[in-house]
């Protein structure tokens, strides 16, 4: 039976890598840092009681801030394979924490891989960074692949752009089996309340309900939206390649989150029309109610305005297929929010 670490266990991705994994028939350890309430609603599903006989999952106490707790687990785990998600990955905060977010993505990232190193793990141990398309931030380039330059823009994307060049570094340096997925954003029901896709699902449903205003940022910026449990897949599928690299995962197709805001509004039934411009911009419904204002707030000191993903690299190699469509997404999304 392989063991697996999974570093961001609580997280959005974390859970959907587990279940795919214990599916797999891997044993599963994530590491869990210590909050004041418990905050593992994405694994609760798949908790196993400590005197469950043959378990297969295990959480541990761990801090990608604290080397000493890092190492301490990979060495009792001796793990055939880890997979490093856990990051403070929100973008605008980031600019708020700039050196907390640059200790955890990156020095994070370092800290896993120096442990492997010195645990004398580097033959037996795969590893797997979670990468961002956050990377080609201000990038000319349309689509990004894996050679586009990279450009990143925000406190966030230069932590992983460390995360990415360490990764190949013990790759080059070592030979250890390490890969970066580059995913491009990924969303489901799980999805953090603050990133925009959740946010506008939530607040629109809000506005059905209580005729609250949704207040946004910019609604020009363009994503690559695909789903973070096709994705997960994904990451499996990297680390079973033959050798290790790194590999761009994505839909391959575009939005703003204007319109974004118009397919969610469509499926919840309110008729939305735009006015204004810039911070004046609105949404308003038939009744002429304001649906979405702009708030400054909101907006970012430096924004990612273009990000689409080139996937022929993963199609050819990985045989990535993904033929989910940004509607369903949407209708997962929307059917989990009313079942709560
Ligand atoms: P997420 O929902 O924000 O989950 C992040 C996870 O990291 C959570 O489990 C969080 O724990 C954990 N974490 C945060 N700080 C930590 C620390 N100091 N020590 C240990 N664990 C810590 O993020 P996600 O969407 O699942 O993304 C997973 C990974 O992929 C992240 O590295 C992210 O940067 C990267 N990524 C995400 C996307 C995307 O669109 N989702 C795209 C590209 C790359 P708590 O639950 O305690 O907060
Ligand atoms: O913003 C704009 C915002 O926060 C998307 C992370 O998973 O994907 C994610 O980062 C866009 C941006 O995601 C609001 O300015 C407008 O242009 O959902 P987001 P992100 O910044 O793209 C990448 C690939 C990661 O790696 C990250 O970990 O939407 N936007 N109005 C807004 N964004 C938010 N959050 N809130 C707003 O009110």
């Amino acid at each position: 039976m392989k063991k697996a670490i999974i570093t961001g266990i609580t997280g959005q991705d974390g859970s959907y890598l587990a279940e795919i994994l214990l599916k797999k028939n891997y044993e599963v350890h994530g590491i869990k840092r210590r909050t004041s309430l418990i905050n593992t609603k994405r694994i609760d599903h798949i908790y196993q009681e400590p005197d469950l006989t043959n378990r297969n999952f295990f959480l541990h106490y761990g801090e990608l801030t604290d080397f000493g707790s890092i190492l301490s687990i990979i060495q009792n785990v001796q793990p055939d394979e880890i997979y490093n998600l856990g990051a403070q990955s929100h973008v605008a905060v980031s600019f708020d924490e700039p050196e907390y977010t640059s200790d955890v993505n990156a020095l994070g990232t370092l800290r896993i891989l120096e442990a492997i190193k010195s645990l004398k793990l580097i033959d037996k141990v795969k590893f797997y960074q979670a990468s961002s398309s956050e990377l080609f931030g201000g990038s000319i380039e349309i689509p990004q692949n894996e050679n586009t330059k990279f450009y990143p823009k925000s406190p966030y994307a230069i932590s992983k752009l460390f995360a990415y060049w360490m990764t190949i570094n013990y790759r080059e340096s070592y030979g250890l089996f390490a890969s970066n997925g580059i995913l491009f954003n990924h969303e489901s029901p799980r999805r953090g309340e603050t990133f925009v896709t959740s946010k506008i699902i939530k607040g629109l449903l809000n506005f059905k309900k209580n005729n609250k205003i949704l207040y946004l940022g910019n609604l020009s910026a363009k994503r690559d939206w695909g789903h973070a449990r096709e994705y997960m897949n994904a990451a499996w599928n990297i680390l079973q390649h033959d050798t290790p690299e790194d590999f761009c995962i994505g839909s391959e197709k575009q939005y703003s989150v204007k319109q974004f805001v118009e397919l969610v509004a469509k499926k919840i039934g309110i008729n939305i029309n735009w006015k204004g411009n810039g911070l004046e911009e609105i949404a308003i419904d038939s009744h002429n109610n304001t649906v979405v204002a702009v708030n400054e707030r909101y907006l970012r000191p430096s924004e990612v305005d273009n990000l689409i993903a080139d996937t022929s690299k993963a199609k050819k190699l990985l045989k990535w297929d993904y033929d989910f469509n940004i509607e369903d997404l949407i209708e997962e999304m929307i059917d989990y929010e009313l079942q709560k």
